[in-house]
């Protein structure tokens, strides 16, 4: 199983390059102690032994053509003046790789503020190898750009994974602590390859029993391994556990013996996982507890925790996922009325994490108005990595694409070039603490993530959370050629494919700015019909407002005015259909299905074009993977062409479906270009997934 190795095969060297590159390589000269510093030689010599065949040898001193590896003050005296300088321009996790000449003796460097800035430094000198970069005149002075990289973990402990599509959960509960499992090595490897930092174990609808004696020492298991990686373990904290592990009746976040409680539960945590990273906590959403069961604020309930971690370092992470069923308003309107009125309220070590959009992971949203809007508190971006809403681990999309183009979305909370970007690495108000989160898409499949193109998901996320501003097509590429081949017709054609795949989702699922009209309960597949769940604002009726007038939710003034939400000029241009960016079009307008757009056909062929356009994506994806077969190896290829075909089939599933739904209320013809649907419409209506995976026992 080559998926197994992830992006980390350190395939041979080409001849050609091999002499060359062993050339700069003699030995590795670890200069300092600890157990970072031991996995980062290792890592070193597991790479090398992959590309050259031969194993990497260990030195005390400086021969030439070396590897000098070592934080910055256990290098010798003599290398120091010659990095001096870049070492001034990283920040504690940072690092340089750098070509030096002891007198006239060549050798590289690799060396930072802390043992884990030199295992990313380890990572990345890999990886320019695994790029077949030149490391003649390497120079590279790199630091990540947000602080808190963290992976969240929807896992159950009975080892469910909610919304998870890749099996069970790989933390292995009941054989903790005492098992542990080379799993659990290879993932930390693989987070701390792209500098992941930080990893919350437990679904955020979560279970007390996870902070209970015996389970604290299961966690510390998992934190003891991750520990030489440089990831800090986080955990879910449900919000009625003293109640619930504790004798008291209430989990009012205003009570003495509450706090205590809190206290004593964060020191005896803290006891046995002195590095532990905290907290993060749904609350009073989607029925989890929270303050308001006790007439308490997010900003009660946040800051109890924040002052139980503070004495340890640990942070607070809360979310702002909120909406409610006595609310009548809008739900895309509710985090941010329940949130931004708290600005400045919360503690230091609480960070306020957003997703990425203001409904739900949707394949398009527009950015979260809560980003800029809440100057004086630290936001952390919340992206979900498993594709819930996207296909499951069925689909192939590169979610990189979404990920940047939300972060490139300016804000214009304080005038132009406020990007959503900006607001998360903190530069925008001067923010200490930052942190992006992704809902992992891992689990027991043997390639981690199920699809083996949802690894690049996680390798994306990765890299956006290190370098907010990078480029999803550099990404693309990285990937692509780490993970399969460096061939260039394969990277240039699957750069291609990988770039387009999120369009192609878009188009054939909810186009136009259309949302939340998958199937309820499990999310798979289309149920724009669905109508008659308790709660109105977990309906897709409610989303696309469909009626013979038109379609579309109309958040302009006369309508929800979600809207006022946005600062200017996004205010402004999207009030009006003419000025609306089209892929937003009917997230924010209702609009007449014969409503003229800019290419002067009616909205009902454009958004008939769009679903068919969607299937022709997926169709071209495969005609391209079909070509490729040459370049990967056999399981790889043949799972992948697979899954395309499933793909390709629930493409037009979902334009079928939705069109015939639609017609309904158009009452206009399909345009030719649409193959005569397979079914009718109470076919696709009584299609039923009873088991589809991912749904949580939460949810029953
Ligand atoms: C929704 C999921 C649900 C999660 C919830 C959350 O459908 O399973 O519990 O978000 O983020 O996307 O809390």
């Amino acid at each position: 199983q080559k998926g197994y190795d992830l992006w980390l095969q350190y395939d041979p060297v080409e001849k050609d390059l091999k002499d060359q590159y062993r050339g700069q390589i003699n030995t590795v000269v670890p200069y300092g102690k600890g157990e970072t510093l031991n996995v980062a030689v290792l890592e070193l010599q597991k790479a090398y032994e992959g590309f050259f065949q031969k194993k990497l040898e260990k030195s005390i001193s400086i021969g030439g053509q070396d590897v000098v590896i070592g934080v910055k003050n256990d290098l010798p005296p003599y290398v120091l003046p010659s990095v001096n300088n870049e070492l001034t321009q990283i920040n504690s996790e940072g690092f340089v790789i750098k070509k030096i000449f002891i007198g006239n003796t060549p050798v590289t460097v690799i060396t930072a503020q802390s043992p884990q800035g030199v295992l990313y430094g380890v990572f990345r000198f890999i990886r320019e190898i695994q790029l077949r970069k030149s490391l003649e005149n390497i120079n590279i002075v790199d630091s990540p750009k947000i602080q808190k990289r963290v992976l969240n973990h929807w896992d159950n402990l009975d080892r469910t994974v909610e919304r998870g599509y890749a099996g069970f959960s790989i933390w292995d509960w009941h054989h903790l602590p005492e098992l542990i499992k080379p799993e659990y090595v290879d993932y930390a490897r693989a987070n701390a390859s792209i500098g992941i930092n930080g990893t919350v174990l437990t679904n955020v609808n979560a279970s007390s029993v996870v902070l209970t004696p015996q389970y604290i020492e299961k966690v510390k298991a998992l934190a003891d391994v991750f520990r030489p990686y440089g990831i800090q373990v986080y955990l879910t904290a449900r919000f009625s556990s003293p109640l619930e592990l504790g004798d008291l009746d209430t989990a009012d976040p205003l009570n003495p013996e509450v706090r205590q409680w809190w206290k004593d539960k964060a020191d005896e945590i803290y006891a046995q996982i002195p590095d532990f990273g905290g907290f993060l906590v749904k609350a009073n959403s989607e029925g989890q507890p929270g303050p308001n069961n006790y007439g308490r604020s997010h900003v009660d309930g946040a800051n109890m925790l924040a002052e139980a971690v503070a004495p340890h370092k640990g942070i607070v992470m809360w979310r702002a996922f909120v909406y409610s069923e006595h609310d009548p308003d809008d739900r895309a309107k509710q985090a941010y009325s329940e949130f931004v009125p708290f600005d400045g309220q919360f503690h230091d070590n609480v960070l306020v994490q957003v997703k990425n959009g203001a409904i739900d992971f949707q394949p398009r949203e527009p950015f979260h108005p809560i980003f800029g809007a809440m100057p004086k508190t630290p936001l952390m971006m919340e992206f979900q990595i498993t594709q819930e809403y996207l296909g499951f681990s069925s689909h192939l999309v590169f979610l990189p694409k979404l990920f940047e183009e939300v972060l490139d979305e300016d804000t214009f909370v304080q005038g132009e070039g406020a990007t959503v970007a900006k607001v998360i690495d903190g530069s925008l108000n001067n923010k200490k603490l930052t942190g992006m989160a992704g809902v992992a898409n891992i689990g027991t499949a043997k390639n981690w993530t199920g699809h083996p193109f949802g690894q690049a998901n996680w390798y994306g996320f990765g890299r956006l959370a290190w370098d907010p501003y990078t480029d999803s097509e550099e990404i693309a590429k990285e990937w692509l050629k780490m993970t399969f081949s460096k061939d260039r017709a394969f990277v240039e054609q699957m750069t291609e494919v990988l770039l387009n795949s999120r369009e192609a989702v878009v188009n054939y699922m909810t186009p136009l700015g259309l949302h939340h009209i998958m199937d309820t309960g499990h999310h798979y597949g289309p149920g724009p019909w669905v109508g008659n769940l308790d709660r109105p604002e977990w309906n897709p009726v409610y989303y696309h407002r469909a009626d013979s007038l038109g379609v579309g939710f109309d958040r302009t003034a006369p309508g929800s005015n979600a809207l006022s939400q946005y600062a200017e000029p996004i205010r402004e241009m999207y009030s009006s259909p003419e000025t609306t960016p089209e892929k937003y079009l009917l997230w924010f307008h209702h609009l007449p299905w014969d409503y003229q757009m800019k290419n002067g056909k009616t909205l009902w062929y454009n958004m008939a074009a769009k679903y068919q356009q969607g299937v022709e994506d997926v169709e071209e994806m495969i005609n391209t993977w079909n070509e490729m077969q040459g370049y990967v190896d056999d399981q790889r290829f043949e799972q992948t062409q697979m899954l395309l075909q499933i793909q390709l089939k629930e493409a037009k599933w979902w334009r079928n479906a939705v069109l015939l739904y639609f017609q309904q209320f158009s009452g206009m013809e399909l345009p030719d270009f649409i193959p005569e649907p397979e079914h009718d419409l109470k076919y696709y209506k009584s299609l039923e997934f009873p088991y589809a995976p991912g749904i949580s026992p939460s949810w029953h």
